[in-house]
């Protein structure tokens, strides 16, 4: 039996920059278990990660909407051992639905989200002040029913309290009536607010290192299949 790795709470702050990949045999084999970013342009998903991972640069966090439009790997781990994968999407949102025109969902982030078996969770960023899109829903349903899907509502700082929770009540019974047992948690969230991150964590090592009572995915995902 290969040992388990064992996952500490501090897994995402040994983030590191891992690769680019522009095109899709670009992507390194499958193997460490992983967590994609996804959602419109300017929703935050890199401030998410940077955030989240407590570095300040990590993923390039723009002000100019639409230039990522590569993956973007970040390695987790102890030094030299690569435990898990994060993984920062380009934005869709300038297209009416993703897999339309837009190359880099096209070619490359489509595929990627549907084929990856390495893939465990999707942590969709929504700009807590937009309505979810067609595009978002066309996203949603894209992504194979055993990966994980948690939808984060950023930039929750922009609205008072009350707002924010009648948000939330509100896109939970959109993704409840979409997505009927699918069971997507919504989490109020902000970047310089602080708010969600432990939440969030808590959800993202859970996908990578599912104990034995989380019971609902096996923790084989970094044994190579041959
Ligand atoms: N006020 C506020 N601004 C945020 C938050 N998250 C991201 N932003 C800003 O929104 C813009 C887009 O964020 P970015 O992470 O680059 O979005 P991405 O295109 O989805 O990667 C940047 O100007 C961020 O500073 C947040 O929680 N609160
Ligand atoms: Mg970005």
């Amino acid at each position: 039996m290969p040992e388990v790795t064992r996952v500490s709470m501090r897994l995402l702050n040994t983030a590191r920059f891992a690769t680019t990949v522009a095109q899709p045999r670009q992507l390194p084999a499958e193997g460490p278990p992983e967590v994609a970013f996804v959602g419109r342009s300017n929703s935050g998903k890199s401030t998410a990660i940077n955030t989240l991972c407590e570095r300040r640069r990590l993923a390039f966090a723009s002000r100019t909407p639409g230039r990522t439009q590569a993956l973007n790997l970040f390695a987790l781990g102890p030094a030299d051992t690569v435990v898990a994968l994060l993984v920062d999407t380009p934005g869709y949102g300038y297209a009416k639905v993703p897999l339309g025109i837009k190359s880099g969902w096209d070619a490359l982030a489509g595929p990627y989200l549907r084929g990856r078996r390495s893939l465990k969770g999707v942590v969709v960023t929504l700009d807590v002040r937009r309505e979810v899109t067609a595009a978002d829903a066309a996203m949603l349903e894209w992504i194979d029913p055993s990966v994980g899907l948690l939808v984060l509502l950023t930039k929750c700082d922009k609205l008072g309290f009350e707002q924010r929770i009648k948000v939330k009540r509100a896109v939970v019974k959109q993704l409840a009536e979409a997505f009927p047992g699918r069971g997507i948690e919504v989490i109020v969230f902000s970047a310089p607010g602080r708010l969600g991150l432990d939440e969030t964590r808590a959800k993202i090592e859970a996908w990578l290192a599912p104990t034995p009572d989380d019971a609902d995915q096996p923790a084989q995902a970094a044994a190579p299949e041959n």
